[in-house]
């Protein structure tokens, strides 16, 4: 008789099964973490589609208004802020969230007791160049007690608070990559089934590397310490890889090993990357994973936000990398 499994492989373990799996890890109600979890992969697959039908209808280009940060919108930039704000309104568990694309936090009117911070659509000005993009979010828990107005106190909380974080990256494949403080698991979504099954268990980053990830058009504007850093890089016959989206990079480096840096420069005299919604998601999943995120001198985590768009200068990556560039960082 022909075993099943012959005839039928699996098709392995989609995210919901996972989450339901592993809820009894998480620390608080974890039913409500799940749902977030799922509010999100929904939203997710809803700006994927329409990245990948980007060029075929009219999403494309800059809408003409800036954010926060003086950066032009993207059509899609407001397309991913809509979606991901829709589902978590829908669904419930998150009362308020910050995203790069709002100027104060916005009310979702929820009971939840969580809070999100998301810049819905990184790197977007690589989509008309068909260039990967990316979503980070982080989850925290409330400060003020359900039905109490919001506060920022609710919104600027330390990145060691995150209760979850994860990102989205829009490239050749869809992955979705989240922590819930037990590990970094990666997810491919299978469009034809509508689904996101578990691809990259248990992802841990090597302890070094051989690529640096930074854009080196900026250098003269570096300080020495940066500048002491790449010449090392450069010694060690290191090999240079920036996509210009962060997400992507970053995603390569876990994998891979390596580092990406967007230190203070003249333009962006703190960083340029923001604290709330790229820098603390990525900080927890990195240090998931087994490696480290500073702004060069504080761990990312420990950093005390004092604004809702607050820039940081961010090394992020394999333990090693980050750990040379401290030292010369803080020795030239
Ligand atoms: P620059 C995209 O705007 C972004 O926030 C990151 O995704 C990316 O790594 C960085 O900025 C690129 O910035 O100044 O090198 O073009």
């Amino acid at each position: 008789m022909i075993e099943a499994s012959r005839i039928a492989h699996s098709i392995g373990i989609t995210l919901d099964r996972f989450i339901k799996n592993n809820q009894d890890q998480f620390q608080f109600a974890s039913g409500e973490l799940s749902q977030i979890l799922r509010d999100i992969a929904l939203a997710s697959k809803v700006v994927n589609r329409e990245v990948n039908k980007a060029g075929l209808i009219d999403i494309m280009g800059p809408i003409g208004t800036s954010n926060m940060g003086g950066e032009s919108q993207q059509k899609l930039d407001i397309l991913a802020n809509i979606r991901f704000t829709r589902a978590l309104t829908k669904g419930g568990e998150v009362c308020a969230l910050i995203s790069e694309e709002t100027e104060s936090y916005v009310d979702l009117n929820n009971e939840g007791k969580y809070v999100i911070a998301i810049d819905p659509l990184d790197g977007s000005s690589n989509i008309d160049v068909n260039v990967s993009i990316g979503t980070i979010f982080s989850v925290y828990r409330r400060k003020t007690p359900v039905g109490m107005a919001i506060t920022e106190r609710d919104i600027l909380q330390k990145g060691s608070d995150q209760v979850a974080s994860g990102y989205i990256l829009y490239g050749s494949s869809t992955l979705l990559v989240y922590t819930t403080g037990h590990g970094v698991n990666g997810f491919t979504y299978e469009s034809t089934l509508g689904e996101y099954f578990l691809s990259h268990p248990n992802m841990e980053i090597p302890e070094d590397g051989k690529m640096y990830s930074i854009n080196e058009g900026l250098s003269n504007s570096f300080s020495e310490g940066v500048k002491q850093y790449l010449n090392y890089c450069k010694t060690n016959n290191y090999s240079a890889r920036y996509i210009g989206s962060l997400v992507a990079d970053f995603h390569r480096n876990l994998l891979k090993g390596g580092i990406y840096i967007y230190p203070a420069t003249t333009q962006h005299v703190h960083g340029k990357l923001r604290l709330t919604y790229e820098c603390n998601a990525l900080a927890f999943l990195i240090e998931q994973a087994g490696g480290k995120a500073t702004d060069g001198l504080t761990r990312i985590l420990d950093i005390e936000p004092k604004d809702l768009h607050q820039r940081t200068p961010f090394l992020v990556g394999s333990m090693k990398m980050v750990e040379k560039a401290e030292q010369l960082l803080n020795t030239t």
